[in-house]
């Protein structure tokens, strides 16, 4: 044996996959062709995430008034040996693991239980996902990381299979970025990646008084409005648009009945852009939004009947002290069809 087959031989400690492949600048363009065209404009909230938009959502999770974060680190601080105790989890699958700063208290404990062994982040981001990899290889001895390089939307099936239990993580509360179709769509093709033996670790924010929920989407100090106005800036770089993002007023509101929040940018006056790449021009009067994010708030039901429609079943329901946010253990029903 020469020395290159011995060095296929020899098992890196982190590999990471990318499938990535100019797909992102379509979808960009392609949703503000769909999204400011329409009557009531929107655009997803995905576009939000740019590198000063991964760090404004950084600071908006220390913001007094945001208290998800905080909220389901406290769970997972509290329940994590629980969830390794009953999930016997020899691997961990994180859907947006950004710099997986919740993470670690999930892999702490699958360490102690003496079951970790493999940690697969999904995420658009290659670098964070890179530098990540390379901390927790060191900070976690005998860890394998096997990065996915996609969107959770669509790069799904890269997943590599498993040879163990494993735990599918979502959490944050970006379920609830997604409109309720979409959202059972989501759940199923997560679903999709559940063997009998596998579960899946949701987080979800909770329905309560108004006027919580509208301070932790419109902070004090207006980073959330920076945050907001951030889709702007993405709009100007890569599709040479020229909005001034100053010409709009950050909305946010809790929606009642829907149970959802939404965050729009409100022109103060009426303007228009071009949008060169797409040889386009965005009109708004005065005092028209463009809807850029719903946060769903869910009720202990809302997402006992989500997880149903995606043929899974609690197994555990966690919550805070306050009952603000919620994790959701749960696993494929028995029978569910393929
Ligand atoms: C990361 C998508 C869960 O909806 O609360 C924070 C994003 N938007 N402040 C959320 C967000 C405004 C956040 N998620």
């Amino acid at each position: 044996m020469d020395r290159e087959d011995t060095a296929v031989l020899v098992e890196e400690p982190v590999h990471i996959d990318s499938h990535l492949d100019g797909a992102e600048e379509r979808t960009l363009a392609e949703d503000v062709l769909d999204g400011l065209t329409r009557p009531f404009k929107e655009l997803p909230p995905k576009h939000f995430y740019d590198a000063r938009g991964a760090e404004l959502f950084d600071r908006i999770c220390e913001l007094p008034e945001y208290y998800p974060t905080r909220a389901e680190r406290a769970i997972l601080e509290e329940r994590s040996e629980e969830l390794a105790e009953l999930t016997g989890a020899r691997e961990l699958v994180e859907l947006g693991s950004g710099t997986a700063a919740k993470t670690r208290v999930l892999l702490d404990a699958l360490q102690a239980a003496g079951t970790l062994e493999r940690y697969v982040p999904v995420d658009v981001t290659e670098d964070m996902v890179r530098d990540c990899a390379e901390s927790l290889v060191d900070e976690y001895p005998g860890l394998r990381v096997h990065g996915v390089i996609g969107d959770f939307e669509r790069h799904l099936r890269h997943v590599p299979p498993t040879d163990g239990p494993r735990i599918v993580a979502f959490l944050g509360g970006t379920i609830g970025n997604f409109p309720p179709g979409s959202r059972r769509r989501v759940l199923r093709e997560i679903a999709r990646l559940l063997g009998p033996s596998d579960h899946l670790l949701l987080g979800t924010d909770l329905v309560k008084d108004p006027s919580t929920l509208e301070a932790a989407y419109d902070d004090s100090q207006g980073i959330t409005a920076e945050f907001n106005r951030n889709v702007l800036h993405v709009l100007n770089r890569e599709l040479q648009a020229e909005f001034d993002p100053e010409d709009f007023e950050h909305v946010a509101l809790f929606d009642r009945e829907q149970e959802w929040i939404e965050m729009r940018l409100r022109a103060r006056r009426e303007l228009t852009s071009e949008v060169r790449a797409l040889n386009m021009t965005v009109h708004f009067d005065a005092g028209e939004e463009l809807r850029t994010e719903i946060s769903a708030k869910f009720t202990p039901e809302r997402v006992e009947a989500d997880l149903a429609a995606a043929g899974l079943e609690i197994v555990r329901w966690l919550t805070d002290s306050e009952e603000r946010f919620a994790l959701t253990l749960s696993r494929p029903r028995a029978g569910r069809p393929a």
